[in-house]
């Protein structure tokens, strides 16, 4: 066993203990509430669900803090998708009544929208030539970069003739305004002028909204069109060739990244690229009583592996997608 391998088996370790944790929390909890429920059993078994879905998240961020120690541990700080918390969802039975599904997301591999206007409001060339490229990998001629600015920034004027305002917005059926601040959630994308259905489910897998700006993209987790947009030159072959060699051995250093011989000639530099990743959306789907409640916490991990949720939403399905890792709790 190789000390990598240990090492996650270690982490799987770990993870059965958290999940037993979430099974007796939940069972818990059942024991408590069952003298109640021939009183309102929908909104319990809803709210049961829910308290179960908290349970996971913490059992999630549990595993991305035992994550940052193993990497600390290890002396190499990177974030890869052949890491424990990337390569399966979780299911773990709950009594005779449901099961729980967690998945965790890392959210480092995509381009963040609000990397496009800098904290003091400037538009970042880096990030905007990294999403005009992207738009051009993708095949999305509709949809101008100059508009995705225009949504954050502040002022009311169009960046350019690309670009779009209030003064497009409210011309809009039914009217609405430009955001002019940073997105708080990618589904605003649906809003900007130019986009369609068809290019909002192109764009979703390869961009985030981040509440931070300037973390980097992690160039372990990239996704294909997000490596050809670092650079032009990058052709299809060559980022599938670069995914093929990160399967084979992750980067460990972004020198090694850098002098990969794809890249030679392209005079790319490590600025906007990272090993680890700091966003990562932690996916629960409960099924309890026959009823269903899903839960998608966006979680943060900083630099001194500190892990809080800063944002929930009930309102996203369908997001389990991994094969599933069954825990029996026995
Ligand atoms: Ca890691
Ligand atoms: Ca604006």
């Amino acid at each position: 066993m190789s000390a990598r391998n240990s090492q996650q088996g270690v982490a799987l370790i770990m993870v059965l203990l958290a999940m037993a944790l979430v099974v007796m929390l939940a069972a818990g909890m059942v024991r408590q509430q069952s003298l109640q429920v021939f009183k309102a059993g929908h909104y319990l078994a809803q709210q049961q669900g829910y308290s179960i879905a908290l349970g996971a998240e913490a059992f999630a961020r549990q595993v991305l803090k035992r994550d940052f120690e193993e990497d600390r541990e290890s002396g190499v700080m990177a974030d890869s998708l052949d890491e424990f918390w990337a390569m399966r969802s979780a299911v773990l039975p709950l009594d005779e009544n449901g099961v729980a599904e967690v998945q965790i997301d890392g959210l480092g591999g995509r381009l963040n929208l609000n990397d496009l206007v800098s904290a003091r409001g400037e538009v970042d060339s880096l990030a905007s030539g990294r999403f005009e490229r992207l738009l051009q990998v993708l095949g999305i001629t509709g949809l101008r970069v100059d508009a995705l600015i225009d949504w954050i920034d502040e002022n009311d004027e169009p960046l350019s003739s690309y670009g779009a305002e209030d003064g497009t917005y409210l011309m809009a059926q039914p009217s609405f305004r430009a955001a002019n601040q940073p997105f708080v959630s990618v589904t605003e994308l649906r809003l900007i002028e130019g986009m369609t259905e068809v290019y909002y489910q192109q764009l979703l897998p390869h961009v985030t909204a981040l509440p931070d700006t300037g973390i980097g993209i992690n160039v372990n987790t990239a996704t294909g069109p997000v490596l050809q947009s670092l650079h032009e030159n990058l052709t299809e072959t060559a980022a599938t060739t670069i995914i093929a060699k990160r399967e084979e051995s992750r980067f460990e250093d972004i020198r090694a990244f850098l002098s990969l011989p794809e890249l030679s000639g392209t005079g790319l530099s490590a600025t906007g690229l990272t090993l680890q990743t700091r966003f990562f959306d932690v996916v629960s789907r409960i099924t309890y009583d026959d009823r269903v409640v899903n839960l998608v916490s966006r979680v943060f991990r900083s630099a001194e592996g500190e892990v809080r949720t800063v944002h929930r939403d009930s309102g996203q399905k369908n997001r389990i997608t991994r094969e599933p890792y069954i825990f029996s709790g026995e």
